[in-house]
């Protein structure tokens, strides 16, 4: 599998609680590479435009709400199958049905507050890092 780069969000309810360097901590035990990381603050529109694929669907507002609702940590992850690799560590959607050892199992509140977002293909994963950063932004 060749090295690939990921999108990654720390949502609000896990920078609220000060659980961004708990979260990294397990991202790198993982073997992804953290090469780029800052803290940002979306607003709602923002916030709407990056879940835009979401528009339809019944949560669509109430998460724009919340990923807008406090600030939060996007990065850039890089690794070996570093795609898949992030969304094995972050376990289900759902925490109630999240593995255990998973960022989500481990932290998540609710199936909506469920602390990491992670890109879901190499297609997205383009989109989203360059909706946050700038190619300069990314140290590999
Ligand atoms: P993500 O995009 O954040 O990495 O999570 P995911 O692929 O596991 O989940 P997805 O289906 O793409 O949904 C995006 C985010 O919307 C919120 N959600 N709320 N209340 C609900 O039923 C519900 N369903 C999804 C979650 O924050 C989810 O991560
Ligand atoms: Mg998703």
């Amino acid at each position: 599998m060749a090295i690939q780069r990921t999108f990654s969000i720390i949502k609000p309810d896990a920078t609220r609680r000060n659980l961004t360097g708990a979260i990294n901590a397990k991202l790198e035990a993982a073997g992804l590479r953290i090469v780029a990381q800052k803290r940002i603050h979306l607003t709602k529109a923002q916030a709407g435009v990056f879940y835009g694929v979401h528009k339809e669907r019944p949560f669509y507002d109430e998460l724009c709400t919340f990923m807008s609702s406090e600030p939060i940590v996007v990065q850039v992850l890089q690794g070996e199958d570093a795609i898949a690799k992030n969304r094995e560590v972050m376990g289900a959607t759902n925490p109630a049905q999240a593995a255990d050892g998973t960022i989500r199992k481990e932290f998540a509140l609710s199936i909506g507050e469920n602390s990491v977002h992670g890109s879901d293909g190499p297609d997205t994963a383009a989109v989203e890092i360059a909706y946050f950063f700038s190619g300069l932004e990314l140290v590999g």
